[in-house]
C-alpha cells in the first residue's frame, strides 16, 4: 500500500524511542518527522500512548514509535499500563532511541537500559545538549554512559534547537533493515485525527492547568464529524472530583477558554483546515484506578 516504487536497497524499520520521564523523547520525534504528533510539555508523564511518527525520504521510511517515559516511582494501575506500552514497544523495534538528558544519569534512566534487549541496535542520544557549555564535560559524560553497553552509535543532540538531528537521522538509516515502506509517502502518524484531537486537549491541559490536575484527568472526543473542510469536535475533559472541575474551568471560564482555543489552534494546525471546539468538563472519579477503565478509555 505505497505510492512509492519498490526499489532495492530501500531501508524501513520500526525505530522505539525510550527513556525515563521527561528527556525530550516526543519534543525529539516531532522535529524528526517534521510534525507535531506527540504532545509535549514541561511536566513529566505527559505521553501515555505509544504514537507513530513516520517520515519518508527517497532511500528510506523511518517509523519512530514515541513512548511514555519509564515509570519508577508510584505502582499503580495507570504506570503499569504505561510501563507496558514501553516494554512492548521495546520488542517490536529494528532500532532503539535510549534518549538521556545532558549532564544527569541516573537510576530512573539505568532501569530503562536494562530494559533494552542487547540484540537490538541501540543508539544512546544525549538530548538537551544545549544547556550544557562545557564540551569536555558533554564528552565525559557520553563516555560514562557509553561503557556501560554496546551502543551502535552515540549522539548529543538537541531537539528544541534542532541540532545534529540529520547526524541522528543518518546513524538510524544506517541500522534499518532492507524493506519496502509500509506507509504512504505522505503519512506522518498511523493515529487517526480523533486521537490527535484528545491528545491535543490533554496537552493544553499539561500547559494550562494546576500541577496536579494533569495526572488525574483524562480526555474523550465524544463526536468528531467533518463537513466539508470543517471538523467539528465535541471533547469531554474527565476529572476525579467536583473540585478538580472548577480549577479547568477557572475564574469565569477563563482556563477553559484558553484551552479550547490554544487547542483549535493546535488542531488547524494539524488537521489542515477549520475547526469547530467544544470541550466540557465531566466529573467521573475512578476513571484510572483499574486496568479495565483504562482500556474503556482508550489505554492500551
Ligand atoms: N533545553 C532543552 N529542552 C528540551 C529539549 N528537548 C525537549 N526539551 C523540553 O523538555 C520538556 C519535556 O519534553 P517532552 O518532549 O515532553 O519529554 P518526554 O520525554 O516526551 O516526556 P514524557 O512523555 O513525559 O516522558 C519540554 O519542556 C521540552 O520543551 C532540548 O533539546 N533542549
Ligand atoms: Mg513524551
Amino acid at each position: 500500500m505505497t505510492d512509492l516504487p519498490e526499489k532495492s536497497g530501500f531501508r524501513c524499520g520500526y525505530i522505539a524511542i525510550v527513556g525515563r520521564p521527561n528527556v525530550g523523547k516526543s519534543t525529539l520525534m516531532n522535529v524528526l518527522v517534521g510534525a507535531k504528533v506527540s504532545i509535549t510539555s514541561r511536566k513529566a508523564q505527559t505521553t501515555r500512548h505509544r504514537i507513530t511518527g513516520i517520515q519518508t525520504t527517497d532511500d528510506a521510511q523511518f517509523i519512530y514509535v514515541d513512548t511514555p517515559g519509564f515509570q519508577t516511582r508510584h505502582s499503580n494501575p495507570l504506570n503499569r499500563t504505561l510501563n507496558r506500552t514501553v516494554t512492548d514497544t521495546l520488542s517490536a523495534s529494528d532500532v532503539i532511541l535510549f534518549v538521556t538528558e545532558a549532564g544527569t544519569y541516573g537510576d530512573p534512566d539505568q532501569k530503562v537500559l536494562d530494559l533494552i534487549p542487547e540484540d537490538v541496535p541501540t543508539i544512546l542520544v544525549i538530548n538537551k545538549s544545549d544547556r550544557v557549555k562545557d564540551r569536555a564535560g558533554l564528552m565525559q559524560f557520553a563516555q560514562k554512559i557509553a561503557a556501560k553497553r554496546n551502543f551502535a552509535a552515540i549522539v548529543p543532540v538537541s531537539a528544541k534547537q534542532r541540532f545534529q538531528l540529520s547526524n541522528l537521522q543518518e546513524e538510524v538509516r544506517k541500522l534499518l533493515p532492507e524493506n519496502a515502506p509500509v506507509f504512504d509517502q505522505d503519512d506522518i502518524t498511523d493515529r487517526s485525527e480523533r486521537f490527535l484531537a484528545a491528545e491535543i486537549v490533554r496537552e493544553k491541559v499539561f500547559r494550562f492547568a494546576g500541577d496536579e490536575l494533569p495526572y488525574t484527568s483524562t480526555v474523550l472526543i465524544e463526536k468528531f464529524e467533518q463537513e466539508g473542510a470543517l471538523r467539528r469536535i465535541f471533547a469531554a475533559i474527565l476529572v476525579e472530583r467536583d473540585s478538580h472541575k472548577a480549577m479547568i474551568i477557572g475564574q469565569k471560564g477563563a482556563r477553559l477558554k484558553e484551552i479550547s482555543t490554544q487547542a483549535r489552534l493546535d488542531m488547524e494546525k494539524l488537521f489542515g483546515g477549520p475547526v469547530y471546539l467544544e470541550i466540557w468538563v465531566k466529573v467521573k472519579s475512578g476513571w484510572a484506578d483499574n486496568e479495565a477503565g483504562l482500556r474503556a478509555y482508550g489505554y492500551e
